[in-house]
C-alpha cells in the first residue's frame, strides 16, 4: 500500500469547498445531456445558460484498497421541467464498495437503486448520514431552495460506473408533485434516462 501522511482537511460550510482539494470537477447541465427526463427542457436550458449543476472537491489518494477518498459536493438549486437538479449518478467499478455521505447544507435525498432496478431514496440534510450500501447505484438530488452541500468518503479502489447509468437511467426519478418533492417509479421501456 502506497504511504500517505496524515493531514487535516477542512470543510468551508460556506462555500461547500473541502481544502486543499487535488481535484475539482464542474458539471453543466451540457455534461449530462439526456439524463433528465423532460427532453425539450433540458435542451432549452442548455441553450439558455448551459448553467453549473455541481461541483465535486476532491482530495485524491492512491486508488487502492486500504484507502480512503474524502470529497465534498455543491449541488445548486434548480430543476429541468418538475424534475429536481441531480448529480449523474454510478455504480462503484468494483461493485461491492460502500459510501457514506454527510449533510452540511441544504436539503435533499439520495436515490438507490439495485442492479436489477429497485430503487429506494432516503433524505440528506444537515447532520443526516446517508449509507449507500455495496452494489447500489446512488444520485443525489437537491430538493431545496438553496445549495445542497454533502461530504463523501468511499474506498479508494472503488471506481466510478457511469457507462450503466448512461445506458439504462435510474427507474425512479425525483419530481416535483403538488409541490413537494416525489419519488415517481418511470416506465421500464423508453423516457428511462
Ligand atoms: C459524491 C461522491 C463522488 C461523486 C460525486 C458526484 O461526492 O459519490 O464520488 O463523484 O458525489 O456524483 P457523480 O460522480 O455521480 O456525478
Ligand atoms: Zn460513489
Amino acid at each position: 500500500m502506497s504511504a500517505i501522511q496524515p493531514l487535516n482537511l477542512i470543510v468551508d460550510i460556506a462555500s461547500g469547498r473541502l481544502e486543499p482539494a487535488t481535484t475539482v470537477v464542474t458539471r453543466r447541465l451540457s455534461d449530462m445531456r439526456g439524463m433528465y427526463a423532460d427532453a425539450a427542457a433540458e435542451a432549452a436550458l442548455i441553450e439558455r445558460d448551459d448553467s453549473v449543476v455541481y461541483k465535486v472537491f476532491q482530495y485524491d489518494v492512491p486508488e487502492e484498497t486500504g484507502q480512503l477518498f474524502v470529497c465534498t459536493t455543491v449541488l445548486e438549486p434548480g430543476r429541468v421541467g418538475d424534475e429536481y437538479f441531480m448529480t449523474k449518478g454510478h455504480y462503484h467499478r468494483v461493485r461491492d464498495r460502500a459510501e457514506v455521505y454527510y449533510g452540511l447544507r441544504g436539503e435533499g435525498q439520495v436515490v438507490l437503486m439495485t442492479e436489477d432496478g429497485r430503487c429506494s431514496s432516503v433524505e440528506l440534510r444537515p447532520g443526516a448520514v446517508a449509507y449507500v450500501p455495496p452494489c447500489y447505484a446512488h444520485r443525489t438530488v437537491n430538493t431545496g431552495t438553496g445549495e445542497l452541500v454533502f461530504l463523501a468518503v468511499y474506498p479508494g479502489d472503488a471506481g466510478h460506473d457511469y457507462e450503466s447509468i448512461e445506458r439504462s437511467g435510474f427507474s425512479a426519478r425525483v419530481l416535483e408533485y403538488n409541490g413537494s418533492p416525489t419519488l415517481v417509479e418511470q416506465e421500464p421501456s423508453g423516457g428511462s434516462r
